[in-house]
């Protein structure tokens, strides 16, 4: 009973979330047993008599898009819901999370979720959890040098930054920009999504034979993304196009920036100004002009980790790699798709509409 129950809230969240999903990449594993759902009440779930414990090292609390990671887990992972869920904030430290992860053996948790905050170091570790006989999963970044885990569910952060490449081409274009003069505030050093989106973006300034003027670390948070945005209006003043934020947070520390040094930036400013993640607030900002376009992230990792837990639970093999679903979205209707990796992609022109659909 507690499977169907879970089968059946998984599959309303995952719907939820995909529904409210236009373009970009999409493949999520149908929901398990969905056929076969009934009604029941919370109550009823414990009829196995079993709560499942989860551990969930979590990368920390520097963003918007982080906050609406954790609150997926805690939703889905609920007493409500069957589960028992051990959650810990390393706090962008590395070291904190490797401990995190030890704690849950010693523990004995049924399962691990991992978003590893560098993509590398976690074979050791990994290895601790496979002797215990414990399945991790790992959500969002990923682990570069070590398989030793189920399945990874998140997003291709390459190709965010190769779309956000791409739109860029084609607005330029549009708009009759023949160079491209750019300075990139990156991500957290080490983190799989900073080197993805990174790469992505870099492969097409290449390409294109555009200048990237300087390209630092902001560390995923506003203030960071202010402090490297007012090293750069002081070092490369009147000479940047575009801004390219790799996250809403930075984009908004950006923004600071940039009015305080009278530079103006976003539809009719002096300076394209891009970012990723697309978290509400920040799709509401190229609604309204100040952010040119946002590559969405998507943080709603739980539901599917659910899923897979529950194929688990029935003798299943999940899926190793599991991408989830994301949008771009735009401040003009002057871009309307672009093409990545061949595959033909919608620019999402943001009105009220698409805003009061976001989820998050
Ligand atoms: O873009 C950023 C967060 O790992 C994809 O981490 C995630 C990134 C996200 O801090 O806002």
């Amino acid at each position: 009973m507690k499977r169907k129950f879970l089968a059946m809230t998984l599959a309303l969240a995952m719907g939820l979330s995909l529904a409210a999903c236009g373009g970009g990449t999409a493949s999520t594993p149908a929901p398990a047993e969905t056929g076969e759902v009934e009604a029941t009440t919370p109550a009823e779930t414990g009829s196995t008599g079993d709560v499942i414990t989860v551990g969930f090292a979590q990368v920390g609390h520097e963003s918007d898009w982080r906050t609406a990671s954790t609150k997926s887990a805690q939703d889905v992972f609920s007493a409500e819901n069957g589960y028992d869920l051990a959650f810990v904030d390393c706090d962008n430290d590395s070291a904190a999370q490797l401990e995190a992860v030890r704690n849950f053996i010693q523990q004995g948790v049924d399962y691990i979720i991992i978003d590893p905050i560098v993509a590398t170091g976690w074979d050791a570790v990994l290895t601790e959890c496979e002797d215990a006989g414990i399945p991790v999963i790992v959500i969002d970044r990923t682990i570069d040098d070590s398989d030793k885990y189920v399945s990874w569910v998140g997003s291709d952060f390459k190709v965010e930054g190769l779309a956000c490449g791409e739109w860029l081409k084609a607005y330029a274009a549009d708009k009759g920009i023949t160079e491209i003069n750019a300075l990139v505030i990156e991500g957290s050093v080490g983190a799989s999504a900073t080197i993805g989106r990174t790469e992505g973006f870099k492969e097409i300034a290449d390409r294109e034979g555009w200048t990237i003027l300087d390209s630092q670390s902001g560390d995923f948070t506003e203030a960071g993304g202010q402090e490297v945005m007012e090293s750069y209006c002081q070092s490369y003043a009147g000479q940047f196009n575009v801004v390219i934020c790799q996250n809403d947070n930075e984009a908004a520390g950006a923004m600071t920036a940039m009015d305080n040094a009278g530079v103006t930036y976003g539809v009719g400013g002096d300076v394209i100004l891009v970012s990723f993640d697309a978290n509400k607030p920040y799709v509401q900002m190229v609604m309204d002009g100040k952010i040119n376009a946002n590559f969405e992230c998507n943080p709603m990792a739980a539901p599917t980790v659910a899923e897979i837990i529950q194929q688990l639970e029935a003798g299943e093999t999940p899926e190793k790699e599991i991408y989830v679903s994301e949008s771009w979205f735009v401040a003009e209707d002057n871009v309307s798709t672009i093409t990545v990796n061949g595959e033909e992609q919608e620019c999402i022109y943001v009105t009220q509409e698409v805003l009061d659909a976001r989820p998050y």
